[in-house]
């Protein structure tokens, strides 16, 4: 943690740490190597600050130094890499390739994200639904799964936006029957997540933070 004299010029970030979304912003915060002050919060407790910067009260927020605010996981990694793209993630990217990597993500977002959130509710409370939802996740999965086979990656042959978008969701849904993920037929998304997952940067995206509160300092990102 870095000591944060001085960082009031810095843009915050309102996280979550366990947020898949917050954790999507996190990383790209780190991708382009931005200093950011960052106030953990729970959603039981929301700051009021957020709430007024961003009434609808979700997380990730980024509040930028000249008070613009990015209020969609999204468009906080847009940003982040405009500042800054050392791995060339956004640089990279014909415009077709670019708008590929967009549309995959918002498909994910839209078609992926609510069957996710329905399986692991199954699994949560027992419900007889867990195999239909599984099933609805697998579509998705699927996909990804040959696209990992013919390219390397979720678009091309180089890691981009569309991978790091999806690590936390992927690592949820491993997450929801360990063993049976452990024998799913999927490898290469299994060898995808488990790199993603063994790496460094997953490491510091993961980093613990104190929640915040007004009274206290904030750490940076
Ligand atoms: N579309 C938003 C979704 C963010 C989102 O839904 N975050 C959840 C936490 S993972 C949240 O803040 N929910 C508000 C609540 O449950 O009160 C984004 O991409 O940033």
């Amino acid at each position: 943690m870095i000591e944060p004299s001085g960082s009031h010029n810095f843009p915050i970030l309102y996280s979550l740490q366990n947020c898949p979304y917050a954790m999507r912003a996190r990383l790209a915060l780190l991708l382009s190597e931005q200093t950011i002050i960052i106030r953990a919060i729970t959603l039981k407790n929301k700051p009021l600050a957020m709430l007024e910067a961003s009434p609808k009260g979700t997380v990730p927020v980024l509040i930028l130094a000249d008070g613009t605010v990015l209020e969609e996981s999204i468009d906080i990694m847009h940003w982040a890499l405009k500042q800054n793209d050392p791995n060339s993630l956004l640089a990279q990217a014909q415009p077709d390739t670019h708008q590929a990597i967009i549309a995959l993500i918002q498909r994910g977002d839209d078609q992926f994200k609510h069957p996710l959130e329905q399986y692991r509710a199954a699994k949560r409370y027992h419900r007889d639904t867990e195999l239909k939802w599984r099933q609805q996740c697998e579509m998705f999965i699927q996909e990804l799964e040959q696209r990992l086979t013919d390219n390397g990656f979720f678009i091309g042959n180089s890691i981009s936006l569309a991978d790091y978008a999806f690590i936390p969701f992927l690592r949820q849904f491993g997450r929801v029957d360990r063993k049976w993920f452990a024998t799913a037929p999927y490898p290469k998304v299994k060898v995808w997540l488990s790199t993603q997952l063994q790496s460094k940067l997953y490491a510091r995206m993961m980093k613990k933070h104190q929640l915040w509160s007004q009274e206290e300092q904030c750490c940076l990102l």
